[in-house]
């Protein structure tokens, strides 16, 4: 749990859904799905679905401009007071689309500066905007890191698209590596609240997991969400045709079990959508879709 946290940082988790356990009953979170494109490959995605750091597959996200993310904020914040945090998690990578991410941020933090503004990013791009980020007043991200070692790294991503060209196998799994840990450790050192997602992907990553937990845990990581692989063959390429299976609910609770001796766990996350809007796994509230809501005003 997140009890042996300071209480400046108990502070500023208190009504963050993810981030605090207590909270996800009592604060509800949005997303915003302006960022369609990625500058990663992941083995367990399916460019058609919504980004799999963050999300489930299922109906594809309707992307949105800025402009009408705020709206759509607006709108759900008068439906949910309890609404505490507007996340940007998708349906691709939030910084390969940093032009609108940014834009989006901006604009929210102008019309709702009580609302929490919250990212969850691959981290291949994330050093580039630390500085924009903190400015703009984003308190909260979430690095998806999946392996420490570029060869585990490999099977899992096999290419990144850097600096104008693509780079793959270990070669590209070691440059995301490394943007990844200097992004958290520069968020970690302005303050950030940094949760790492990882997915885990039994024969590739389980073993691997706790030397990731403490590996982000040394960099200035507080939190730490091991996901199932959504093992769906609409979801994943190439793990769902070759037959990779997703963990049991028992292996998940194992490697989490292993990671909490490095740090605090996340258990209730709910991977959801990139358009995701409520509270947490509260089925009345779920996850209103954009068609429910005003397309304007
Ligand atoms: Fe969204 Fe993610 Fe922010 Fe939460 S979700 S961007 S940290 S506001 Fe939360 Fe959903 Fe799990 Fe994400 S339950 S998938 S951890
Ligand atoms: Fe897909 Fe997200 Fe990976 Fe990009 S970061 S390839 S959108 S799962």
């Amino acid at each position: 749990g997140t009890g042996k946290l300071p209480v400046g940082v108990r502070e500023k988790i208190r009504n963050h859904p993810c981030y605090s356990e207590d909270a996800h009953h009592h604060f509800a979170r949005m997303h915003v799905p302006v960022a369609p494109a990625c500058n990663i490959q992941c083995n367990y995605c399916n460019r058609k679905y919504d980004c799999s750091n963050e999300s489930r597959p299922g109906v594809v996200s309707r992307v949105l401009k800025p402009e009408q993310a705020v709206r759509k904020v607006a709108a759900v914040s008068q439906r949910i007071p309890e609404l505490a945090v507007v996340g940007i998690a998708g349906p691709g990578d939030p910084l390969a689309n940093a032009r609108r991410t940014l834009h989006t941020c901006e604009l929210l933090r102008e019309s709702f500066p009580e609302l929490r503004l919250c990212l969850s990013t691959n981290g291949l791009a994330l050093p580039e905007y630390v500085d924009q980020l903190c400015s703009l007043g984003v308190e909260h991200v979430t690095v998806t890191i999946n392996a420490i070692d570029p060869a585990v790294g490999a099977r899992i991503h096999p290419w990144v698209f850097y600096e104008h060209r693509r780079y793959t196998a270990e070669q590209g799994a070691e440059i995301l590596l490394n943007q990844q840990l200097m992004g958290i450790e520069q968020l970690a050192a302005k303050d950030v609240l940094v949760k790492v997602n990882s997915v885990l992907i039994p024969g590739i990553n389980d073993d691997h997991l706790p030397a990731v937990s403490s590996a982000v845990r040394q960099r200035g990581a507080f939190l730490h969400n091991v996901m199932p692989l959504i093992s769906e063959p609409e979801h994943g390429t190439a793990f769902g045709l070759s037959g990779q299976p997703a963990p049991s609910t028992a292996e998940l609770q194992a490697v989490q079990a292993k990671c909490a001796g490095d740090m605090p766990q996340m258990r209730h996350c709910r991977q959801c959508r990139a358009d995701a809007v409520g509270f947490l796994g509260a089925e009345q509230s779920a996850n209103l879709t954009a068609e429910q809501l005003p397309e304007e005003g």
